[in-house]
């Protein structure tokens, strides 16, 4: 398919479509920055949430109820699952295509897992791209569910319109590891399994983890309770959602937070395109070669990179 009729039919919203393009951009194909030029107009009418926390927190489970819930609304929801850890990529994992069932056979709902792949290119970067495509073909609604709350994380989740970090009860030494994330990115908050024991006590962790310090936009995190299994807090999260992204609209932060994505999202381009230039193509080989000599001692890191430099 040639990238015009791609494009033509990405923007048309069809979700074979977005596939192929999101391949495109996590294979490093050449006409994807193509692509991404000829969508870039055509994004910014999405709202775009980070969902993130501990592994095993319900994050996935409060997902597929969170799309439920916008597809109820009668938007289209983009879904994508992020794994810094796990080489596989390409359709929904498996314990996610079992924990949303009923999404799978929704057509409004696009699915999809994104892994590092070893790649040169950054995860985040990918991610971002993902959206925009997703953004430019229609959907109104993307989830980017991330695990933990790494530097990783926090790079993914940070280009999110909303950001929402989940707890779980109980979790009084996570709430301490987790403390500078959370103040970081969480714009909403929530405890979920709020079925089980020490809701309250989390609760007041949290509260006053949040006393502690002011954010520069001044917006007062709201903690929402949810038990995802039972879409019990579901329309609460909604709300604390759109009342952040309607905030957010408004501030006079709001021009900032952009301008830093934006930033962000420069300085990874020019950094990968640089790395692809010095690296002239023959990547994997040259960079192998060096290493091994670096490794043993043969040659030392700084004159490699003077070599890769000026060769180019
Ligand atoms: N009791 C209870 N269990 C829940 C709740 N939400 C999710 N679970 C269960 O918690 C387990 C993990 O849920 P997931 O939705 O996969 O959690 P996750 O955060 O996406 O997990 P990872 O992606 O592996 O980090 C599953 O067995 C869920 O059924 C809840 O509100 N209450
Ligand atoms: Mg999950």
């Amino acid at each position: 398919m040639s990238n015009k009729s791609l494009i033509d039919r990405l923007i048309a919203g069809d979700p074979t479509a977005v596939a192929r393009a999101i391949s495109k951009i996590e294979d490093g194909a050449a006409d994807g920055s193509e692509l991404m030029k000829q969508i870039f107009p055509r994004t910014g009418r999405a709202l775009t949430i980070g969902i993130t926390g501990a592994p095993g927190a319900g994050k996935s489970s409060l997902v597929d109820k969170l799309a439920a819930f916008y597809r109820k609304a009668g938007e289209r929801v983009g879904i994508i699952a992020v794994d810094p850890s796990s080489p596989f990529s390409g359709g929904a994992i498996l314990g996610d295509r079992i924990r949303m069932q009923t999404l799978c056979l929704d057509k409004g709902v696009f699915i999809r897992s994104m892994a590092t792949r070893g790649n040169l290119g950054g995860l985040a970067r990918t991610t971002a791209e993902a959206v925009a495509i997703l953004d430019a073909a229609g959907y109104e609604k993307i989830i980017v569910e991330t695990v933990g709350v790494g530097q990783d994380e926090i790079e993914i989740a940070k280009t999110a319109d909303v950001c929402v970090v989940v707890l779980v009860p109980g979790m009084g030494d996570d709430v301490q590891t987790m403390k500078a994330g959370i103040m970081e990115i969480g714009d909403v908050l929530v405890i979920n399994k709020a079925d089980r024991e020490g809701v309250l006590r989390t609760e007041k962790e949290l509260e006053a983890l949040l006393s502690l310090a002011r954010r520069g936009d001044n917006w007062e995190p709201p903690i929402v309770k949810t038990v995802a299994i039972e879409s019990k807090g579901v329309e609460e999260l909604a709300a604390a959602i759109e009342r952040f992204a309607e905030f957010q609209r408004k501030a006079p932060t709001a021009n900032e937070r952009r301008q830093a994505i934006a930033r962000w999202r420069i300085l990874e381009l020019l950094r990968e395109r640089l790395v692809a230039e010095a690296l002239n193509g023959d990547s994997t080989e040259r960079l192998d070669l060096l290493a091994t000599e670096v490794a043993s001692k043969k040659r030392d890191p700084y004159s490699a990179v003077e070599e890769l430099i000026s060769d180019k």
